[in-house]
């Protein structure tokens, strides 16, 4: 594996859903596999489990790690090629990937979506420029339309937790107060479609995604319907795509709440955090014993240990 961006990366995903049960097993029988190689991890948004848990994931590898805050302290970056750069940003993306990657042999970036023009934000401008500048390997740590090292968590997560063959998976939409981007909901539904799971997605009229992540996907626009039965209920909001960036629907008809986990197959609970408790998701349904987003966000480090071993091992 070179890149790691989106699943399409991936060669071969039980190979590397195979390696991610080896390092959840042996998360130190690596030590020494990345001795004098080295890591940058560039972040342009906040972060909680991405940072923290790719730098565990590298130490445990024994590769040295520098996370990079952009924004604060680093040039502002032009992302646009040919551009006449007369304006707010002083260094192209050309010469700062491509300088980066003579001092990192991996990058890590992430960009959020800004959700003002979605053919901007659907070309994934930033982490597509850095694959073609720096000249090493890149790894997402989520784009505007994808967050692949959560979405591998996720599906080792559902691995871990199943107890039947091939269990009832629902991606809910939930109420938020700000305008979210799509790119959690974009990549578990591709993950999950690429890994021949029955999965199901609900969320209020004119939620839908991208049609590239939906296709052999099941939708079904009554929440309470979905849940029927499900095995894994995955909490998560988004802005509208059609309507980019706006928010449609701010009421509480949408929140999981026990009642509605009733429905369920007596669900696992999982979101990719960080959740808004009372507004995505009532207290007692995030606090219950079938919620295992704690158990998920370990995996984080689990997901970030296997990709970057495939990378090195490459
Ligand atoms: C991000 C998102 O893409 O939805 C990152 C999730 C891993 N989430 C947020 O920005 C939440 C911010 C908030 O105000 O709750």
């Amino acid at each position: 594996m070179k890149h790691f961006t989106s699943v399409k990366d991936v060669a071969d995903l039980d190979a590397l859903l195979k390696t991610a049960f080896q390092v959840k097993q042996s998360p130190y029988g690596d030590k020494n596999l990345a001795t004098n190689k080295s890591m940058c991890l560039i972040f342009l948004n906040p972060s909680l489990r991405t940072r923290l848990s790719t730098q565990k994931a590298a130490m445990n590898l024994g590769l040295d790690t520098v996370v990079f805050d952009m924004n604060q302290g680093g040039w502002n970056l032009e992302f646009q090629d040919g551009s006449i750069m007369n304006g707010d940003k002083p260094e192209h993306v050309k010469e700062a990937a491509a300088v980066i990657g003579q001092y990192y042999g991996i990058i890590g970036i992430r960009a959020f979506a800004h959700l003002k023009n979605p053919v901007e934000d659907y070309a994934e401008l930033v982490i597509r420029q850095f694959q073609k500048y720096a000249g090493v390997p890149v790894i997402s740590l989520e784009s505007p339309v994808r967050h692949p090292l959560q979405s591998l968590t996720d599906l080792i997560t559902i691995e871990e937790h199943k107890t039947i063959e091939k269990p009832k998976i629902v991606l809910s939409w939930a109420p938020h107060p700000k305008a979210l981007p799509q790119a959690v909901a974009n990549s578990f539904l591709e993950w999950m479609v690429a890994s021949g799971q029955d999965i199901t997605l609900t969320h209020p009229e004119g939620y839908e995604l991208d049609e590239q992540f939906t296709e052999g996907v099941k939708v079904v626009y009554d929440q309470r319907k979905a849940f029927e039965e499900a095995d894994f209920i995955y909490a998560k909001n988004w802005s509208s795509y059609k309507q980019y960036g706006a928010i449609l629907e701010k009421s509480d008809q949408w929140t999981i709440t026990a009642d509605k986990m009733k429905l369920t197959n007596q669900a696992k609970f999982m979101h990719c955090l960080p959740v808004r408790r009372n507004v995505i998701v009532a207290d007692e349904v995030i606090d219950s014993s079938n919620s295992i987003v704690i158990q998920q966000a370990a995996n984080r480090v689990v997901a970030a240990q296997a990709v970057i071993k495939m990378i090195l091992q490459s």
